[in-house]
């Protein structure tokens, strides 16, 4: 395997001269204010990470690409970086015209010759870049819900980084770690992806891996875009400084990567290995359901465990890095050591010991102790910091139903009840009070709709972020914005869904506020139940019948519910 880390790799910045003019003169451009994970994918473009990529993928690469991991000249990219646009801009786009992109503060970052704009076919994109087109995965999910609906192609060119304030010493780009590893005297570098905090068994297996590629080691987390609900990278890159001290003097560094992941198991691993191979790494770790997305929505696992292993091992002279296995390390009690497990010949006469990702967060939930063995002192409490045991920490409890169900009579009771018991702010997020003061000017169109629940998702999970606890009850008839609100909060903390599930009927013969006989006299427009959808949720995690039950004792079954999930203290 040639040695791939000496030399700069291209990148697409133009020189600092030309930059200070092109930013003046892309001023006037039409320009695309870009979504989070485009600023990811074009800072990969523009400092070489995505090298040989030279803008956003055209229509013909994009089939390619999407079709056999290979662009139209052949050469192997496993992965669709595509600029997804709003129907309305591209209508705004004419060939051959260039666009200035910007971050989210407007600030121009590159331009783009648009050579190509088509309506990609997302289905077909899913089944082959994901494996299914199944919206229990994150990325289809994405691409089906959050993606534009026109791709623009075309060459970019790089004028500026987008800057990021938080642990500068620690980001580097292609030609920065290159230079460094020349200067170290690092031919050989085996790197380590991740997204989650290391603890003694990954310390020990990077150690290992490193020693036996004879190479250097290079943490090299992702700070991008994760899976929804990974500890943030705040969080990860103190644990990961804490980790770094453990490592022999001047074996280790670490680099922050500012790549936006799309949990896509086996071609991830390969894409993984090209942007490492760009950032001039010879070795790079593969483990165990690399860049895994889960379970889908019929409860099976995505990929095979060693699927991303597997495919690697067919491309990787291709990718010119070369996959070091990962061993799955337990802690062998009476050794007091990590061991591979595959190499312990006396497992019937020792004991083994590991603790769970799952197992790990219950700990964490619950404020139950984290032995030594498993991790280190200092990354449990970085942890602990973060993720207060649930009883403390801020959640959401988000009512569903029918206008005149019953929510907002519950909700109040509910409130009550957690104001009775103290310890958190409560806010009660009602649909009547948001209308009021948050959303007045919006109507009952899915577009309106869909704001409003989202607002109201927004402001709960500012709520949660802080501590505190957010009652909300809007009818919220759309499931996938009641997910998109769900993903939003739990980054924070909990968020637990209640359906109040009277029916529509019932809601009709009550007509408290009279509006569903002005509904049914086509009075109002687009109500609920009569004259509007409303997606009944599947999985909530509590469903209230109300007809036979008084509104004291649902609020009570909704109290026993935060009990069980270990939100209020017993
Ligand atoms: S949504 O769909 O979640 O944005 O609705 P929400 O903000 O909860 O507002 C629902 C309240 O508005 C009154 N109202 C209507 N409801 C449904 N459909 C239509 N067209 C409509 N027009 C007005 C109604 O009183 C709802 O109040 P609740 O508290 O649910 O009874």
């Amino acid at each position: 395997m040639p040695i791939t880390n000496l030399a700069p790799i291209p990148e697409l910045y133009v020189s600092y001269e030309s930059s200070q003019k092109l930013k003046v003169e892309a001023a006037d451009l039409t320009s695309w204010d870009m979504t989070p994970r485009q600023i990811c994918d074009l800072e990969l473009l523009m400092n070489g990470g995505f090298n040989p990529l030279k803008g956003f993928l055209n229509e013909a690469d994009y089939d390619g690409v999407v079709e056999n991991m290979r662009m139209a000249d052949g050469t192997l990219w496993p992965m669709p970086i595509t600029l997804d646009v709003s129907e309305k801009f591209a209508e705004t786009v004419e060939l051959g015209q260039d666009i200035a992109l910007r971050d989210q503060e407007g600030v121009i970052l590159g331009t783009m010759t648009v050579t190509d704009k088509w309506v990609p076919n997302k289905s077909r994109e899913a089944e082959k870049v994901f494996g299914a087109d199944d919206q229990a995965h994150p990325a289809v999910y994405y691409l089906h819900n959050q993606a534009g609906s026109v791709y623009l192609g075309g060459p970019v060119t790089g004028i500026q980084q987008p800057v990021h304030y938080d642990f500068r010493a620690r980001r580097d780009t292609p030609n920065e770690l290159r230079a460094f590893f020349r200067k170290m005297g690092w031919r050989r570098v085996v790197a380590f992806q991740t997204r989650n905090p290391l603890h003694r068994a990954h310390q020990e297996l990077t150690f290992r891996a490193a020693k036996e590629a004879q190479a250097n080691l290079l943490i090299h987390p992702v700070v991008g875009l994760t899976k929804p609900g990974d500890v943030d990278h705040f969080t990860r890159v103190r644990c990961y400084e804490a980790v770094l001290d453990k490592y022999p003097a001047s074996t280790t560094t670490m680099s922050l990567l500012n790549l936006a992941m799309r949990m896509a198991g086996p071609r991830e691993a390969v894409w993984h290995g090209l942007i490492r191979g760009n950032h001039g790494c010879t070795h790079m770790i593969v483990g165990r359901d690399h860049a895994g997305p889960g379970k889908n929505s019929a409860g099976e696992d995505f990929y095979g465990a060693y699927d991303a292993q597997d495919l690697y091992r067919t491309y990787q002279d291709e990718i010119g890095v070369e996959m070091v296995d990962f061993k799955h390390m337990v802690w062998v009690q009476e050794r007091a050591q990590y061991e591979p497990a595959d190499e312990i010949e006396d497992r019937d006469n020792v004991t083994i010991l590991n603790i769970s990702g799952t197992e790990l967060r219950r700990r964490l939930a619950e404020g139950l102790e984290i032995p030594e063995w498993f991790s280190f002192p200092e990354v449990v409490n970085e942890l602990r910091r973060t993720r207060p045991p649930r009883a403390q920490q801020g959640f959401t409890v988000f009512f569903t139903g029918f206008s005149g169900s019953g929510k907002s009579t519950i909700a109040n009771a509910v409130m009550v009840k957690l104001m009775e018991m103290g310890g958190r702010p409560v806010t009660l997020l009602d649909g009547d009070i948001v209308r009021k003061n948050l959303s007045s000017e919006l109507g009952f169109s899915k577009e309106h709709r869909d704001l409003n629940i989202r607002r109201i998702g927004y402001v709960a999970s500012e709520i949660t972020k802080n501590g505190g606890i957010a009652i909300c009850a809007p009818i919220a008839p759309y499931a996938t914005t009641r997910r998109a609100v769900r993903e939003d909060i739990e980054a924070f903390g909990a968020f637990v869904e209640v359906h109040v599930a009277t029916s529509i009927e019932e809601c009709e013969k009550r007509d408290r506020k009279g509006l569903y006989k002005l509904a049914r006299a086509g009075k109002i427009k687009e109500f609920t139940g009569i004259s509007d959808p409303y997606d009944v949720p599947e999985s909530p995690e509590l469903r209230l019948e109300t007809e036979s039950v008084d509104v004291d004792n649902c609020a009570h079954q909704v109290i026993l519910k935060l009990e069980s999930m270990g939100l209020i203290a017993g």
